[in-house]
């Protein structure tokens, strides 16, 4: 029989079939392979006669992130706040590019339109709109939350992005129950309190899983050569081979296709200054 693992807890699992959930272990071998089963996994498993799951094995993985350990995300949700917290968007564009290195999608979400007018709000959402689909909504009151909602719909999603922009807020309303805790960013530096300590994969009827995660707010990159970081940035793909050297940095190199869009405005700012920090942060690891 297979399922997905959606919870584990102390070395339990729970993996859900169809229309039921089994709680379990991993069988000997697998444990002593020191075989990791990530949340998210789809696995092989028996039941014994007391119900419990065993599982017998791990279906290779499309991706996985190791914290938190979770696999076969399809859509990762970069959200951040128009205000309060303010955006870090070369924050932001790292967990972007830390997606787009796993081949996971990426889909944008702006939390706290309540907060800014409508012309700031636009100028985020021009940002990142080119290259993904964007949602902005207001998390206490549920505007905006239909475009998010088309936008997951059938998809494996997590959300990640910076403490205090509003996750939990949203996932309570997309569950539509009080399962992940919100808090104040003042409430949060209590440690311990306020905070989703494992993960946990929602299932929809329409097919939509979300994953409850504790946060990706930072993903590690450190496999990465600085000539791969162009690669991250979707947006420089319009033209691509068109700079007049094969392996342009889009630096300081002359007739720069990339830099010509960027002149144009068809490159945000913000988004070509990430790309320069990024650069020069996988240079000094190598270093
Ligand atoms: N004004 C406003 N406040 C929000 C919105 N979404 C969440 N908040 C508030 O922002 C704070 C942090 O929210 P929380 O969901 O705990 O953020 P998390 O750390 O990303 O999970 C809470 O006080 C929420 O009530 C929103 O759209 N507008
Ligand atoms: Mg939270
Ligand atoms: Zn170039």
């Amino acid at each position: 029989m297979q399922g997905r693992v959606i919870k584990g807890i102390g070395g339990f699992y729970f993996v859900a079939d169809e229309d039921k959930v089994y709680m379990g272990k991993a069988r000997g071998n697998l444990k002593r392979n020191k075989n990791i089963i990530y949340v998210g996994d789809i696995v092989e498993y028996q039941l014994n006669d007391n119900d419990e799951c065993v599982i017998t094995k791990v279906l290779e993985r499309n991706n996985f992130l190791s914290r938190p350990p979770v696999s076969n995300l399809e859509l990762l949700v970069v959200t951040f706040a128009a205000a309060d917290p303010e955006p870090n968007l070369p924050v932001i564009d790292k967990l972007i590019a830390a997606a787009e290195l796993r081949d996971i999608d990426v889909a944008i979400c702006i939390t706290k339109k309540d907060l800014i007018s409508s012309e700031v709000l636009e100028s985020y959402t021009r940002t990142y709109s080119n290259v993904y689909p964007v949602a902005s909504i207001n998390g206490l009151t549920g505007e905006g939350f239909d475009d998010l909602k088309a936008i997951i719909r059938g998809k494996n999603v997590a959300l990640a992005g910076p403490s205090g922009v509003g996750k939990s807020t949203l996932l309570n309303q997309l569950l539509g129950e009080d399962t992940a805790e919100t808090g104040s960013i003042s409430d949060k530096t209590k440690r311990g309190r306020h905070t989703t300590r494992h993960v946990e994969i929602f299932a929809f009827e329409d097919g939509t899983n979300i994953y409850d995660t504790p946060g990706f707010t930072s993903l590690d990159m450190t496999e990465m050569d600085e000539h791969e970081v162009q690669t991250l940035f979707p947006e420089f793909r319009r033209r691509r081979g068109e700079c007049r050297y094969s392996d342009c940095m889009h630096i300081n190199e002359p007739e720069c296709a990339v830099k010509e869009d960027l002149a144009a405005g068809l490159i945000p700012e913000t988004r070509y200054n990430s790309y320069l920090a990024m650069v020069d942060e996988v240079k000094s690891w190598h270093k």
